[in-house]
């Protein structure tokens, strides 16, 4: 057996004028919680340290620059990674990333139990639209604010098991998790804010994201035989609602716990990478199984081509 105790904890709404310190206390109390149960990894939502900024039309990009994160840690997050030192918990958060060269990424990072970050995700599958869109009920500005993540799906030894990371919209994606299957991940972090509405089809509702987000997150386990820790920013921003619903799943592509509420909620499992090997080695054996003569479209071209 090779145990990982893991928590998912799940952050309620962060509203507009929140600011960082008072989520990463929010953050802290639940790395307490987590503490208490036992956890050696715990896994935050994406953009954790704020609400979820692309709903909002910004034209100053100097406004837009105030959401970013210019290092990591810096001196707002740097109790996160003081609590993990000192307590022996690896984490794994997301953050909009502004780099020296002034380049936009939606990113993750995970770090060791001594608090070190071992790994860094850029999102790849940003959804939504560049302009004002009069059309939809909300925004969803993700293409204007970032630019697609430039460092593919790494994966990281870490603490016994092989992590990787994927940011929500990337969870929709086969090709996300199959990635990281081909570079051997037993456990995917995933942080996600999703709109409770589909701003394009309001009777798309709460009940069919959930079911969307479960459908591809236990699937992307199952066919890559891996653990997938997928955790909520949740709640009501400024009168936007976020649904919850996060979730620790197992290499079988079973939900082993699942959130309850929109708030900030701590959920956990003990979860063994050798649960893993099984799939691995037998039906998703891709060295004896892959067809890839067959797979040169998902390669070769985005869109449909008869
Ligand atoms: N944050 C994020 O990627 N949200 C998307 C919403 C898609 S609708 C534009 C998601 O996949 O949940």
């Amino acid at each position: 057996m090779r145990n990982l105790h893991v928590g998912a904890a799940q952050l309620g709404a962060i509203q507009k004028n929140d600011s960082r310190a008072s989520v990463v206390a929010r953050m802290l109390a639940l790395l307490e919680q987590a503490r208490t149960r036992g956890c050696e990894l715990v896994v935050f939502p994406e953009l954790a340290l704020t609400t979820f900024f692309p709903r909002w039309y910004m034209p100053d990009p100097a406004e837009v620059d105030t959401w970013f994160e210019r290092d990591m840690p810096n001196a707002a997050t740097q109790p996160l990674f003081d609590f993990s030192r000192e307590q022996g918990i690896a984490l794994s958060f997301g953050y909009a990333e502004l780099t020296p060269e002034g380049r936009h990424f939606n990113t993750s990072i995970l770090t060791d139990r001594q608090g070190n970050i071992v790994g860094k995700y850029r999102k790849v599958h940003l959804p939504g639209h560049v302009e004002y869109d009069t059309e939809r009920d909300f925004q969803h500005l993700e293409k204007r604010y970032f630019e697609p993540g430039d460092l593919g799906f790494p994966t990281f030894a870490n603490e016994g098991a092989i992590m990787g990371m994927c940011i929500c919209n990337d969870r929709r994606w086969p090709e996300t998790y199959r990635v990281m299957g081909l570079r051997g991940v037993e456990l995917i972090t995933l942080g996600y804010n999703t709109p409770s509405i589909n701003s394009q089809r309001r009777t798309e509702g709460q009940q069919q994201r959930l079911f969307h987000s479960q459908l591809v997150m236990q699937a992307g386990a199952y066919q890559n035989a891996t653990w997938v820790v997928g955790v909520a920013k949740a709640g009501v921003e400024d009168g936007f609602p976020l649904m919850g619903g996060s979730v620790i799943i197992d290499p079988n592509g079973f939900i082993c716990a699942q959130a309850a509420g929109e708030g900030d909620e701590l959920i956990d499992h003990v979860c063994d990478m050798d649960e893993c090997n099984f799939g691995k080695t037998t039906i998703f054996d891709f060295a004896r199984h892959r067809r890839i003569e067959h797979y040169g479209p998902i390669t070769a071209q985005t869109g449909v081509e008869r």
